[in-house]
């Protein structure tokens, strides 16, 4: 075989090697490395937003979002306080999580397509399912979305909210005269100021928006919903291992619940017989070890924030100032849509 020939095999060879090399390599397992090093979990969160993550008037974070990170941080660390909270606005969020200014994303955010297809990030699950709605005064003699043409609709540049507005004035072929603010605040400031007759957004934002105005019951909200607003966690692409921890983090919060299992029952749920039970707090199996972590990592997340419906009913539930009803969240064996995959 002449020499030049040769050569071209040897490379080709080099070239398929190489793609299978890297095609079977595991993707990179960082982030659990530098959570640990650094000894506390970066979290990015909304900058105040009642229910989901806010400042309570201890200077605490509290809130759905806030829970979910401090229970990954229980899952990593056995304390639910090794968690610094980043608060991010709408438009800055995923430029955080991209840059690694954060660990993961809990801010109430999305989960959509191109936010995975050409943003480099990946949904670890549905934490709330939300919809889009919005938010007038009583007295405008508005009962229906369909009234709103040639009204001032107020938004938060840079969100799904944004988008569906004007997909949805667009399909009903009414005008729309769209305000959109940076910040939660400042849309908010701006209806309160009468610059927008109607506030839109995920409707667990309504409800939660509405309290902060004087007089919240001269407001209401509208019956329709007019997007699917599935909000989870987000995290880099890259990192199957950490998308892992985390996805299965919040599985173990929604199976804790189907299986009865609370923080103030996980004493018990240690010595249960129950295969199930024994599986998701770690006292049969090995997966708390596969997923990088200790045997009991999901014990430890509830027993420090609770199971799925602890979080929801303590945050935005009917206990709760918000006074959201599970609807859509409430578990699959209870007439919702919260279904985690078993842990076997
Ligand atoms: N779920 C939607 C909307 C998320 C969003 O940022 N909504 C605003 C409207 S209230 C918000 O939460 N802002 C809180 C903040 O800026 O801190 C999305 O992912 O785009």
């Amino acid at each position: 075989m002449p020499d030049s020939i040769k050569r071209r095999v040897i490379l080709t060879a080099v070239t398929l090697l190489a793609l299978v090399v890297a095609a079977s390599n595991p993707a990179r397992a960082q982030t659990l490395k530098a959570v640990k090093e650094r000894d506390t979990l970066n979290c990015g969160v909304s900058q105040g937003l009642l229910g989901f993550s806010s400042m309570d008037d201890k200077n605490a974070w509290t809130g759905f979002d806030v829970d979910v990170c401090r229970a990954v941080a229980a899952a990593i660390f056995g304390d639910a306080a090794k968690v610094s909270f980043v608060p991010l606005d709408a438009a800055t969020r995923f430029t955080a999580l991209q840059s690694s200014k954060i660990d993961v994303l809990s801010r109430n955010s999305t989960w959509t397509m191109s936010r995975e297809s050409s943003l480099g990030l990946i949904f670890a699950g549905v934490a709330y399912y939300d919809g889009q709605g919005f938010l007038l005064r009583r007295d405008a003699g508005i009962d229906t979305a369909l009234q709103l043409g040639g009204k001032t609709v107020c938004t938060q540049a840079g969100t799904t909210s944004e988008l569906n507005l004007s997909d949805y004035f667009r399909a009903n072929d009414m005008a729309l005269k769209v305000l959109a603010l940076g910040t939660a605040e400042e849309s908010l400031k701006a209806y309160d100021d009468r610059k927008c007759d109607a506030l839109t957004s995920d409707v667990s934002q309504l409800y939660a928006e509405r309290l902060k105005l004087t007089a919240p019951d001269s407001h209401m909200i509208l019956p329709e919903v007019i997007s699917k607003e599935p909000l989870g966690p987000a995290v880099r692409q890259g990192d199957d291992q950490w998308f892992n921890l985390i996805k299965w983090t919040l599985y173990s919060l929604i199976n804790a619940e189907e299986l009865g299992v609370k923080s103030a029952t996980i004493d018990d749920a240690m010595k249960s017989p129950n295969p199930n039970i024994r599986r998701l707090v770690g006292t049969e199996g090995e997966f708390g070890e596969q997923l990088g972590l200790v045997k009991d990592w999901a014990a430890r997340a509830v027993r420090a924030v609770g199971n799925y419906g602890e979080i929801y009913e303590r945050n935005v539930g009917m206990q709760s100032r918000l006074s959201i009803p599970r609807g859509l969240n409430a578990l699959w064996t209870q007439g919702g849509i919260q279904y985690a995959p078993p842990i076997r």
